[in-house]
């Protein structure tokens, strides 16, 4: 299966004939949910599943091109901070490529999963005594001082492949759709939605969708317009207190008639437990789409009926197994143990 390089090659700013470094990203389903959908009025919902992207995430489309194009200007080393995704993307696709791949992370602040990719990948890992964004500008401070190419979504070849997403959901749709909700940790993916959707617009005409960024109620620094210095929220991945992007994710969504709302952890378990409900197990972040849209037209400041509406579920429930199992009954291995346990 050809990567989003391949499929998109003519729609991507990327540097000339440089082979790509593909894990054959891309090409993740749209997946639609009529029972989910009810709870929004009369309304046409599908998931577009980030999560079966080679490592788990979306992060995977932006560092294709990431990568391809650091091996392009002849890099020999590459840096990110991370909460996780961005971590295990850029370990795998520089593993692809040989590249040394060095990964900062907040301390004790990434779920388990992420961390044993980014190890198991064979990325240098390095704890920082503090927030991501702190780790950001270690990353950014130190690849402007080196040849280490920086792969956090400052990198604009990230969003340059972060942006194939829309491409693929006007693909399957036929059109745009009416409305697209994803969570906002860093704002690049926003960002990037709003540059694919607005380079098929021009190229083919058509509708723009309006845009719903989701943060977490205890990151919402775009909402509440500061910094937050200490960002919480059971989202590990959207735990993120001064997005680099943040004033480009609100440029986005104004332009887009959509805005950025946050919600809080509860909600974000909700939908997360929903999704799971219908078969699709996202981590916490990857719900935040949902609970946004669910709490905007609880609320009533959202009416979507006759609309359709595309969730982004960004990353796999399976890197963050952080929902402790619940209970089980053991059992002897005999038939009757197990009919009368299931009262049958
Ligand atoms: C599952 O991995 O920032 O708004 O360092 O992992 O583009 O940052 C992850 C972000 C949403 C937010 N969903 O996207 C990182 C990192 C998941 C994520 C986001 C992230 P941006």
């Amino acid at each position: 299966m050809p990567g989003i390089i391949e499929r998109f090659r003519s729609y991507l700013d990327l540097p000339d004939g440089v082979d790509p470094v593909t894990l054959s990203e891309g090409s993740t389903p749209l997946i639609s949910m009529p029972r989910l959908a009810s709870d929004l009025g009369a309304v046409e919902l599908h998931i577009k599943f980030e999560g079966s992207n080679p490592t788990g995430s979306f992060k995977d489309r932006g560092m294709t091109t990431a990568i391809t194009a650091a091996v392009s200007r002849g890099a020999s080393a590459v840096i990110c901070a991370s909460t996780g995704n961005t971590a295990a993307s850029a370990a795998a696709y520089a593993a692809r490529a040989g590249l040394r791949c060095v990964v900062l992370l907040p301390h004790g602040k990434v779920a388990s999963g992420k961390l044993a990719a980014a190890y198991t990948h064979g990325a240098e890992v390095v704890e920082v005594e503090g927030s991501y964004d702190e780790a950001l500008g270690l990353a950014r401070r130190l690849s402007e001082r080196t040849s280490i190419n920086l792969v956090n979504s400052l990198n604009p070849y990230r969003l340059e492949g972060q942006k194939t997403a829309a491409f693929e959901i006007s693909e399957s749709l036929g059109a745009a759709p009416d409305w697209v909700a994803l969570p906002v940790g860093n704002a690049g993916n926003i960002s990037a939605y709003w540059m694919g959707f607005r380079q098929l617009a021009d190229l083919q005409g058509g509708d723009l969708p309006r845009l719903l960024g989701v943060q977490a109620s205890g990151s919402a620094s775009l909402v509440e317009g500061r910094v937050i210095d200490h960002p919480e929220t059971v989202a590990s991945a959207i735990r993120i207190g001064n997005p680099a992007r943040g004033e480009q994710a609100l440029r986005a969504a104004e332009e887009s008639s959509g805005r950025i709302i946050a919600v809080p952890d509860h909600a974000i378990l909700d939908a997360q437990r929903d999704l799971a409900h219908q078969g699709l197990w996202v981590e916490p972040a990857s719900a935040a789409g949902l609970a946004g849209l669910r709490s905007e037209v609880e609320a009533g400041r959202l009416d979507l009926s006759g609309q359709r509406v595309v969730c982004i579920c960004t990353g796999h429930g399976l890197k963050d197994p952080h929902v402790p199992a619940g209970p089980t009954t053991l059992i002897q291995p005999r038939l009757q143990d197990l009919e009368e346990l299931l009262n049958l």
